[in-house]
Formats: structure tokens, sequence, C-alpha cells
């Protein structure tokens, strides 16, 4: 038996509006032969999902679902999801999407990984990691936001924006989930480097990211432009004198 196998994680998935997806991907998830439970943080999504993983949960004590009904947004969902994993007292959190880009199958390696490592992120970008060509545009933008990203925030990793990835669970208490400012997806890199600046050690493997093929991406061009304003801001806002382990 591997080491990770031995210990409890929690997978937690924010999601809205993945009905096509989320039981799918629940099932696949649980399949694995590990010791696994999962959190969906859903926003009340109008098309249901919330209601699938609680009837899921009705007949799974590995399914829980936390219905947020206040302050919608996938950074705002997935602090309250982290928030949720930590009752169930686990060694290890993964954080992925709901619709199937980040596939179940990368979970073992990830937690393998997170043995040896505090934060291990999925990477379309090391060595054997495949990003699924997208259309022309999203890659062009994509490419140059994560370039001066990367830039503006010298940390030693190349995917910053992957969402999919595993937390020693003291990382995600000292962190401190109450003290963070993003809303929307930024909160992804805002967590990645307070990470960095708390010194925690960081690894990326190898990811092969597919393109979403049910339901559709909330990705717009105001959540884009969002992302980079609030980038500019936590990056004023944190120093590494100021960012303090919370526990
Ligand atoms: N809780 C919550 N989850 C969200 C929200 N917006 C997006 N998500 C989820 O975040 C993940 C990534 O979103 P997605 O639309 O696929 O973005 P993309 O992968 O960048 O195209 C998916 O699981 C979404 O369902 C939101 O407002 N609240
Ligand atoms: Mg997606």
């Amino acid at each position: 038996m591997k080491n990770s196998q031995k210990r409890k994680a929690v997978v937690m998935i924010p999601t809205y509006n993945e009905r096509e997806n989320i039981e799918d991907l629940i099932t696949e998830i649980l399949a694995l032969d590990m010791d696994l439970s999962v959190v969906v943080a859903d926003d009340n999504s109008p098309d249901g999902t919330g209601a699938i993983v609680q009837k899921m949960a009705e007949s799974d004590d590995r399914v829980h679902a936390l219905i947020r009904k206040k302050r919608r947004g996938r950074g705002a969902g997935g602090i309250d999801g982290f928030k949720e994993t930590l009752k169930y007292s686990p060694d290890f959190v993964v954080e992925m999407d709901g619709d199937f880009s980040h596939q179940p199958k990368h979970i073992p390696a990830l937690l393998e990984t997170c043995v040896d490592y505090d934060l291990v992120i999925g990477s379309r970008f090391v060595k054997g990691g495949k990003d699924q060509d997208r259309n022309l545009v999203r890659r062009i933008i994509t490419f140059f936001v994560r370039s001066f990203i990367r830039h503006k925030f010298r940390i030693p990793v190349r995917d910053v924006s992957s969402g999919f990835r595993c937390f020693k669970r003291e990382v995600l208490e000292e962190i401190d989930l109450d003290d963070l400012i993003s809303v929307n997806p930024s909160i992804v890199l805002e967590i990645l480097y307070k990470a960095h600046l708390l010194d925690f050690t960081i690894k990326e493997v190898p990811i092969e990211f597919i393109d979403r093929t049910r339901g559709k991406t909330k990705l717009n061009f105001l959540i884009l432009l969002d992302t980079l304003i609030m980038a500019l801001l936590f990056k004023k806002r944190y120093t590494k004198d100021n960012v303090k382990r919370s526990a």
C-alpha cells in the first residue's frame, strides 16, 4: 500500500451549473481505490446541481453538499468549500473543477506527491503535462495573463492558474481562509501566493487538461479583468513580513 492511501483525503469541488457533469464526476472519484470523500460547494445553481449532490449524499456518506446562497463566486465558494473540508479532519485536501477538465485519474499522483510536499499543483506546463488545444483567442489571452503573473509574482511554478491541486491540511489551516480577498477565480492565485510567502514547499506534477465537453464555461471578459485587478491588489497586500501563519 502506498503512503498516501493510508491517509484521509477530501476532494473539494466548487460548482455552478454542472448538472451534466457532477454525478459522473463524483462516481469516478469515489471509484478510485483510496480513502476519499467529496465536498461540493455549489452556489445554489439554477440547473439543480446542488440537488443532485444532495441526493447522492443521502445514500453515500462520503458525499457532502454545501449549498451556498450568498456571495456567489468561484473564490467565495471555494473558501467555504475548504472550510467545510476541514471539518472532516483530512490529511489532504484536493481541489478540482467540476467539469471533467481535471480528470480523477490524476488524483493518486497528486496525493502521493503531497506526502513529501505541502502543496502539489496539477500542471499543464511541466514535462508530461498537456493542455488540450482550445480556441486560439483563449490560448493567446491566457498565455499573456500567465506570463504577466509569473513575472510579477515570481512564484517558482509554471502553471500558476491551475485549480487542480492537493494541499496538506496544515496549509489550509495556516493560510487563514478568513483573510482572502478574492471572490472570483483569482482565488487560485491568491492562495498559491500566500502559500509561497509562507514558505510551504510546492511541487508540480503533470496533468492532461481536457476541455469541458458538457456544460458551459463561466469565464468571460469581466471575470478575466477581475482576475487581473485582484492579482494587482493582493500583490500589494501581502508581503513576506505581513503574511503570518494563522495556526
Ligand atoms: N461555487 C461556484 N463555483 C463556480 C462558480 N463559477 C464557476 N465555478 C466552478 O468553477 C470551476 C471552473 O469553472 P469553469 O467555468 O469551468 O471555468 P474555466 O475552467 O476557466 O472555463 C467549475 O467547477 C465551475 O462549476 C461560482 O460562481 N461559484
Ligand atoms: Mg472549466
